[in-house]
């Protein structure tokens, strides 16, 4: 009598257990679909911009699953517009710091001092107005996966095609080094052969901890600010690793915008590395 007993309440005791698992597993599985379909836990469910990868998310895809939306880092650029004369966008957090770095690390080894443009020649040429040291990024460079992912959020936020992008342009300046005010417009005749005139600039910062550098616009606002430690008319965009400030060399009207004049102040400590990626009317490639 007390064996069956015993026997009773273990069978009841396992049925039970065995349903508490099984009952287990089917919530868990529940909450698991309800979380795929509603795009919960890192979800940004209800963007529902026009690309198709905001769509992916619109249909319940989350952050990381969908490349579209990484590729853009949506979520963590955030635009400012800072000039509407000459016209100047500051994008903060355009990139992350391993792709910083990732551009610093691919140019170091390469690095050459950086020449202008000989008006007479359209050959480059050493010069005062340009102190910095740089480095052309590669076309095959162009195909590694962190450089197609900037080079497409590039074209996505400025609207410019990839492929009427020249390469980027990786630069190094220490204590001293500058870029005098000039414009990225061609003056010649020579470059403009291939890819028609420059239209836009987007250029990103790699590093920080830099005193001066800033970029400078003497053509924008109607204020003072410091550029290398002096107060000057204009506006003044401070590089911090990351950001990316976007500045139209061409006007509405078409024609190249001699307000887009801009420079890069004095290092004063530190070393600043940046990243240009100039655009151009046609395809460069
Ligand atoms: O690196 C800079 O700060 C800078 C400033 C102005 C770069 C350019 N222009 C350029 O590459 O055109
Ligand atoms: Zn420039």
């Amino acid at each position: 009598m007390a064996a069956s007993a015993t026997r009773f309440i273990f069978a009841l005791l396992t049925f039970v257990t065995v349903g508490m698992i099984i009952g287990a597993l089917i919530q868990l599985a529940f909450i698991w679909r309800l979380e795929d379909s509603h795009g919960i836990g890192y979800s940004l469910g209800r963007i529902q911009s026009l690309n198709r990868g905001s769509l992916e998310l619109a249909r319940g895809k989350s952050y990381w699953e969908d490349k579209e939306a990484a590729i853009l880092r949506l979520g963590y650029v955030k635009p400012e517009i800072i000039s509407w004369s000459p016209r100047v966008v500051l994008f903060h957090n355009f990139l992350s710091a391993e792709e910083c770095d990732y551009l610093r690390a691919i140019a170091r080894p390469r690095l050459h001092v950086s020449t202008v443009v000989d008006t007479r020649t359209g050959k480059g040429m050493k010069s005062s107005v340009r102190t910095s040291s740089g480095m052309f990024l590669t076309a095959e460079e162009r195909r590694y996966p962190m450089i197609q992912a900037i080079e497409k959020r590039i074209s996505v936020y400025s609207q410019v095609p990839v492929e009427n992008g020249e390469l980027i342009q990786v630069l190094r300046y220490e204590q001293n080094q500058l870029y005098r005010p000039h414009h990225d417009y061609f003056s010649d005749s020579f470059n403009l052969k291939r890819g028609g005139q420059r239209v836009a600039t987007m250029l990103m910062y790699l590093s920080d901890n830099v005193e001066g550098g800033e970029t400078y616009f003497p053509k924008a606002g109607s204020g003072e600010c410091s550029c290398g430690g002096k107060v000057v008319p204009g506006l003044c965009v401070k590089p911090l690793k990351g950001d990316a400030v976007l500045f139209w060399s061409m006007g509405l009207d078409g024609q190249s915008d001699p307000n887009s004049i801009h420079g890069g102040c004095e290092v004063l400590s530190g070393e600043k590395w940046s990243a240009t990626k100039w655009m151009r009317q046609q395809v460069t490639s």
